[in-house]
């Protein structure tokens, strides 16, 4: 009999065929991988419950990147003009020991950082973790989820004491008779969840829709809430002012499962609807519609994505939405809740584990003196060897080369040339790190600027797990073995730990085994994985956390009775709306947003690379009204210049009506002059330290013949 845990992997016509998840966002499609590797084929799983055998492009055309001729098979060192020679893996490893000792020598144990990135595995992302705070001993690692879905984490923790991007199964959107989705651009963003809002809709359900942009997801949308940029806050009091003024409220669950309702109701009185029309540009009527469509419904959803998350006051926003589903009485009602629509891969597993400033593995503060007990003694190290809290990710890349700051940095698994806000800075810094070490299987343009890069295995390649949007563990598999001169991410930590003299607390023979103490590590944390194994993944077609015993069959949905938090109740915030950071005015009289589109992924060192992605989108668009161009002189196709405080960039016009004509939009998937993040705004959330790459002000011209030349 075929053991369990391989009775994904299959012969179809004499071919060998891995069932796994897609390399890219956090719906992680199921799909099967195909071999051999030179003709490796990709198709949809029919039978994995999340996208029913549904993908998008970027799956469908996942494989190109495992044969890509551009992928790096050897360690690469940079020489003095800043070329790059191959090295072997003895000279790699022994430089980086050799320049990590310096730097920690000369400056001290926290001159080195770590960045880690939510498209690691759950054991590779435990591993960076374990590896920084022991091999290293550095407090300085975090990773690029600050910059995705942080605030969302910091509100979720704060209401509900726990933070799981969907508390419930995807499939329960289905089920709602209204569906808010605010920020969030889901048909290009995870397009196979569009079925859910298809078979909700379907159902007679109603869709609302909050975004400055109408966009495809708006198309299916009932109502489209065309906000102004940077007003989530405000919008999402005056719903509530409403409901409470039409009486709409659940009194009996606010009684019973929330706790400061009253001083949230003494701060909504402020936002009344005219106020909040004139902030957010919501007409009243509409404002009245919403709260209307909310609170008489039986069963609504509440999403927020990136769109009011990634803003100085994200976290505010995030809670303001959540006061309104904690005051419907909807948090752990069958088809009803709050969610965040969490972006990377591993984007909800990679925020659990560890390879935050403030975090150890479970979920665990590293501020907690028993969780810091419990990890070291996991680990095998006494508890005063275990760092503190170090820096999130921009303050980190800002500290590089500076007086106390950062001097010796390690990247794995994100591109902040390209990804990080106000790019031109932080290109900048990154210039005057004394060393860098990126390990990725493209040469990035954040690996352009390190010393030494170090190659490594892809999605198909390695075995591992992931936590989906939902919150369910899940099976990579590894269909390929590897070019042979390259290693895994863990095989490269645990090399480099023994070559620091710490490889007796890195001896794991394969990713199952990380896996393991993973899960015990988390064993008593909020996202305990003590009850998962391999096989139970199996099984099950994933396990939802918390798990925390064999026996356990894990928690699709949460809060139903009662929330993690001390008194068991949720707790509501009254947040205060504040402008952003930057508002337009006579030197920058537009709103500038930045975003997604559906061929390309994050910083693009992937998907720029392959041809069917290219082909369908080769260059980023500004999409601006057409009264705005009109203001400018500028028609559509041309080049236009976008600047702000911090840079310029340029870009070919799109004209859409689609778009509010003070606002305009950009993809940030590109690089040089084509890149979004020149442009955009570091100032940071004070609790989640997420940039608000949202909101900002910028002016547009038509680029001069010179500039556009350039591109
Ligand atoms: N194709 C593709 N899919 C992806 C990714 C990718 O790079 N490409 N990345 C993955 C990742 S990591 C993430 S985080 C997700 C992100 O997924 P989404 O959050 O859906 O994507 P974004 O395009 O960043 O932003 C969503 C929307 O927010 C709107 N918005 C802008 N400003 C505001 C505002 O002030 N308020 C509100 N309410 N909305 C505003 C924008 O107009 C945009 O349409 O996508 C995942 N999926
Ligand atoms: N202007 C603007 N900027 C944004 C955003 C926005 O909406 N607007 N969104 C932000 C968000 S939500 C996110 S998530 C970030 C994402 O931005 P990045 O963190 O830069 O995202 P990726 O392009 O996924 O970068 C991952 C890098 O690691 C490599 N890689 C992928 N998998 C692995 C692996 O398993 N191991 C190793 N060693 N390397 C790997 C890839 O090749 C790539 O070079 O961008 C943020 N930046
Ligand atoms: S929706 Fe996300 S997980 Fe599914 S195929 Fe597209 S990128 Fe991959
Ligand atoms: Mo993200």
């Amino acid at each position: 009999m075929q053991n369990i845990a391989d009775s994904q992997i299959t012969r179809v016509s004499g071919r060998h065929r891995v069932a796994t998840h897609c390399p890219y966002c956090a719906l992680q499609c199921g799909m099967h991988i195909t071999g051999p590797r030179e003709q490796a084929t990709i198709t949809g799983n029919i039978h994995f419950p999340v996208n029913n055998g549904r993908m998008c492009i970027k799956g469908w055309h996942a494989a190109a990147t495992l044969q890509h001729p551009e992928r790096l098979l050897t360690p690469l060192q940079r020489m003095a003009g800043g070329t790059f020679e191959p090295i072997s893996w003895e000279e790699a490893i022994a430089t980086i020991v050799e320049k990590f000792q310096q730097v920690q020598a000369r400056y001290g144990k926290d001159a080195l950082g770590v960045l880690g990135g939510g498209s690691l595995t759950n054991e590779k992302a435990y591993l960076l973790g374990k590896f920084a705070r022991v091999a290293l001993g550095t407090s300085q690692i975090d990773y690029n989820g600050r910059f995705c879905m942080s605030s969302a984490a910091t509100a979720g923790m704060a209401a509900f004491g726990l933070d799981r991007g969907l508390p419930f199964p995807i499939a329960d959107i289905a089920q709602a008779e209204v569906v808010i989705l605010i920020g969030s651009n889901a048909a290009e963003t995870m397009p196979p969840l569009m079925q859910y809002f298809e078979s909700q809709r379907q159902r007679g359900g109603q869709l609302i829709v909050v975004d400055p942009r109408a966009s495809i997801t708006t198309h299916g949308a009932t109502v489209h809430l065309r906000l102004t940029p940077g007003t989530d806050a405000a919008l999402a009091n005056g719903i509530l002012h409403i409901l409470i003024r039409e009486g709409l409220l659940d009194y009996q669950y606010i009684q019973q499962r929330t706790s400061d309702f009253e001083r949230v109701k003494a701060n909504v009185a402020l936002y009344w609807p005219e106020r909040v029309e004139r902030i957010t540009g919501i007409p009243e009527a509409q404002l009245f519609q919403v709260a209307r469509m909310l609170g008489e419904a039986r069963s609504a959803i509440i999403l927020t994505a990136r769109g009011a998350e990634q803003q100085r006051q994200g976290v505010h926003n995030v809670l303001s939405y959540i006061n309104i589903a904690l005051a419907l009485g909807l948090v752990g009602r069958p088809a009803s809740g709050y969610g965040c629509l969490t972006g990377q891969g591993n984007g909800q597993g990679g925020r659990e584990h560890g390879q935050k400033a403030d975090q150890l593995p479970g979920y665990r503060r590293i501020t907690d003196p028993l969780a810091r007990q419990h990890i070291a003694g996991v680990w095998g190290i006494a508890e005063e060897a275990l760092p503190g809290p170090g820096r999130s990710a921009y303050e980190m890349l800002e500290a590089v080369g500076q007086p106390g700051g950062i001097h010796g940095l390690m990247i794995m698994g994100t591109n902040p040339v390209v990804s990080a806000p106000n790019a031109l800075h932080i290109q900048e810094r990154l210039r005057t790190v004394e060393f860098m070490v990126v390990a990725d299987f493209f040469l990035s343009e954040t690996a352009q600027l390190a010393n030494i890069v170090l190659p490594t295995t892809q999605w198909a390649e390695e075995e591992g797990t992931i936590t989906n949007v939902e919150g369910r563990v899940l099976r990579r598999r590894c269909a390929f073995t590897a070019p042979q001169s390259i290693y895994s991410d863990s095989k490269i930590l645990c090399m480099l730990a023994a070559a620091l003299g710490k490889g007796a607390y890195f001896t794991y023979a394969e990713p199952r085994q990380i896996f393991e103490e993973l899960a015990r590590a988390s064993a008593g944390g909020l996202a305990d994985y003590a009850g998962i194994s391999y096989e139970k993944i199996e099984e099950q077609d994933g396990v939802f956390w918390p798990c925390s015993s064999a026996e356990h069959p894990g928690t699709p949905r949460l809060f139903q009775e009662r929330f993690p938090t001390p008194s068991g109740r949720a707790r509501f915030h009254a947040v205060i709306h504040q402008a952003p950071d930057e508002e337009p005015d006579a030197s920058y009289p537009l709103y500038l947003t930045t975003g997604r589109i559906l061929a390309q992924y994050q910083s693009g060192t992937q998907t720029r690379r392959v041809e069917q992605l290219n082909a369908v989108a080769p260059h980023p668009w500004l999409e601006v009204h057409p009264t705005t161009a009109r203001t400018y002189g500028i028609t559509d196709g041309e080049q236009v210049q976008a600047t702000t405080r911090r840079g310029s960039a340029l870009f070919r016009a799109k004209l859409t009506s689609t778009i509010r004509e003070d606002t305009i939009f950009v993809p940030f998937h590109w690089n040089g002059q084509q890149s979004a993040n020149r442009l955009t705004n570091p100032a940071l959330d004070p609790d989640s330290h997420m940039p608000e790459f949202k909101v900002c002000a910028v002016r547009i011209e038509r680029a001069s013949a010179s500039s556009a030349m350039e591109v």
